[in-house]
């Protein structure tokens, strides 16, 4: 992200919650923080985890990572969730 260019549709850009950021509309919900405070990943805008919810450790990550990452010996979970509660 960074300073937007003018010649970029609007429609192609989700603006994030600090209004500073922006991404692109296709990044939203994609599991990725692209915004940095994960406003593109808003529980409101994008639609239910179907992976598994938990504070993650990664600054690229927001609150629910792929089950693909659950029991796979690495931690993703502050509380270690992926690794103890989560079933794929
Ligand atoms: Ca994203
Ligand atoms: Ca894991």
């Amino acid at each position: 992200s960074g300073d937007l260019p003018n010649s970029l549709p609007r429609y192609l850009v989700f603006m994030c919650d600090n209004q500073k950021s922006w991404t692109y509309m296709d990044k939203m919900c994609d599991g990725r923080n692209h915004c940095g405070d994960c406003s593109d990943e808003s529980e409101l805008l994008c639609p239910a985890c179907t992976g598994w919810k938990c504070v993650t450790v990664f600054f690229n990550d927001c609150d629910c990572i792929p089950k693909s990452r659950c029991r796979d010996n690495f931690q993703d979970c502050t509380d270690m969730s992926d690794e103890k509660n989560c079933t794929k």
